[in-house]
């Protein structure tokens, strides 16, 4: 009896221990972060926006209905790599060394995930890297190659690069859930689920392409602008109805009666598909185009026709990203994950769905500046709440960081808002957030700019190509139509707001270094973009 007594007092000794060490890592919250490419505010129906409630977003809204949603969060760079990097490094452009496209992330900085990792974390990144090289800091990576491809991607781990047949949005999905499966349920956990939906060139999935056939989307009243005393506005390659290819992004066809893609410089995207996708693909297009060879459209009727063609796909490729959110949030709620669990809704940047008749991002006017946020964590973010204070993707790392507990590096230069979308505090130690674009000459010719915003004004200043300031007055003007720095009525506006911008520019340790002339890259290369 003695040994049978000794036995289960063991036995129950062992299972108090396993109990305790789940106890002590369910107190540590879990983060998934869930990130879009290119996905607009409007987009988005939580936002209230006509398009979001023509083509509604109702997963995502679930994060507005559990927890906050923030009115009023913006980037750093309008661009994709030089925001993810921003959100990985807490740091500027200028600070964690990538500031476009195409150049190399240092990885061997400090960043996010590896903190994470530090601190007991599990953590994985899948879908778009964008940043060339690996992944530094993830127990598992599994991310597309460059851009990434909507059908039949190439996706690479630590072992090999494959070609996998389906859908880049449902595949991300699924190997998300499957790593949540199968993690290691000691530990807490940091998931970056990164899509490459709703990137040009918007190709939706076969079950979605028909979506909105039967919608018209409002296309917003600046859609034939005028420029006025807004140069680098004047000179962008970024038009739907000039510098969209009606084949590669639009689908339009050559002709009547023919599935042959009219202009269509990287037939790559549709060539990977196989005989079966291309079939479908095929079908569900072919009505759309031949009825537009019927129709002999135009000057603005065909520009028109041509922002309903990219609003549907756009929309479309949006919807699985949407279903995708849902799977997540239903695995995680099925698992009673979610009660611990922090879940963020995000995009790398806004984007332009025809204002200023424009598609892409990478200037600091609103549309592109704004970044979709909505985050849930049941029991510490109010329900149903809205954050109206100034955040910026910069804020991101530090803040996941206080929500985990764990302190925040002295070098980030954002701030926490924990506080804030806890619903404790009103307002962040900051009265005017900054900007800085690099990427010129290259894609859509975005001419180099940086500024500061404040919660009424913005200031801008473009540079390297031309000199050019721009301000603006959003409480009379949130569609930044009047550049009003030469207003004799706003000048001392201005001065304060020059003021302000070179002080937070000696804030963020901003050299002159940063305004060399751009880059060895031409202009002519750059053109050569778009032959
Ligand atoms: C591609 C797109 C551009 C886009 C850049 C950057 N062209 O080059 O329109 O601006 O990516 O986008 S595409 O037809 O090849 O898709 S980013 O989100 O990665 O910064
Ligand atoms: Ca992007």
């Amino acid at each position: 009896l003695y040994f049978v007594i000794l036995i289960s007092f063991f036995s129950c000794k062992e299972e108090k221990k396993t109990t305790g060490e789940e106890n002590s890592a369910a107190k540590k919250p879990n983060i998934v972060f869930i990130m879009a490419d290119d996905h607009a505010v409007k987009a988005i129906s939580a936002y209230g926006s006509e398009i979001g409630k023509l083509a509604p977003t109702p997963n995502i809204d679930r994060l507005a209905k559990n927890g906050a949603i923030f009115r009023q969060n913006y980037n750093t760079n309008s661009l994709c790599g030089p925001s993810r990097a921003v959100i990985l490094t807490g740091k500027h452009s200028h600070e964690n060394g990538f500031r476009m496209n195409g150049e190399q992330f240092d990885n061997t900085q400090q960043t996010m995930p590896k903190i994470f990792r530090n601190n007991g974390y599990q953590t994985a990144v899948i879908g778009k890297w964008h940043l060339s090289g690996k992944p530094a800091g993830f127990d598992y990576w599994k991310i597309l190659e460059d851009q990434g491809k909507y059908y039949n991607p190439d996706f690479i781990t630590e072992n090999d690069t494959a070609r996998v047949e389906g859908y880049a949005t449902d595949l991300i999905t699924d190997y998300s859930l499957n790593w949540l499966k199968q993690r290691d349920t000691s530990k807490p956990f940091f998931l970056m689920v990164q899509h490459k939906a709703p990137h040009r060139n918007w190709m939706p999935a076969l079950r979605h392409v028909n979506k909105y056939d039967s919608i018209q989307f409002p296309l917003p009243d600046s859609y034939f602008p005028n420029f006025e005393n807004q140069e680098a506005a004047e000179e962008q390659l970024m038009t739907i109805y000039k510098d969209m290819y009606e084949g590669h992004d639009l689908k339009m066809s050559r002709a009547k009666g023919t599935d042959e893609l009219a202009s269509n410089p990287w037939t790559n995207d549709f060539d990977r598909m196989t005989a079966e996708q291309r079939k479908q693909w095929n079908a569900a297009y072919r009505p759309e185009n031949d009825a537009f060879w019927e129709q002999d459209l135009h000057g603005e009727a065909l520009a028109r026709y041509k922002g309903q063609r990219y609003l549907k796909d756009y929309m479309a490729t949006i919807a699985s990203v949407d279903e995708g959110v849902g799977k997540i949030l239903d695995y995680l709620e099925a698992q009673g994950l979610d009660e611990n669990t922090l879940v963020v809704y995000t995009s790398d940047q806004g984007f332009y769905l025809g204002e200023n008749g424009w598609f892409d991002k990478r200037f600091m006017y609103e549309p592109s500046f704004r970044m979709p946020l909505l985050m849930q964590l049941p029991g510490k973010i109010p329900q149903q709440s809205e954050v109206n204070v100034m955040t910026q993707n910069l804020d991101f790392a530090p803040t996941f960081l206080e929500v985990a507990g764990i302190e925040i590096p002295k070098d980030m230069q954002g701030i926490s808002f924990k506080e804030v979308v806890y619903g404790n505090k009103k307002e962040l130690d900051r009265d005017a957030i900054y900007y800085h674009y690099y990427d010129w000459p290259a894609f859509h010719m975005v001419k180099r700019h940086y500024g500061i915003k404040t919660d009424r004004y913005k200031i801008m200043h473009f540079y390297d190509d031309n000199d050019a300031w721009e301000f603006y007055d959003l409480q009379e003007d949130p569609n930044e139509k009047n550049n009003l720095i030469d207003n004799p009525k706003y000048q001392e506006e201005i001065k304060m707001m020059k003021q302000k911008l070179d002080s937070v520019q000696q804030y963020y340790n901003v050299t002159e270094k940063e305004f060399e002339q751009a880059s060895e890259k031409s202009i002519e290369n750059a053109y050569k973009n778009f032959e």
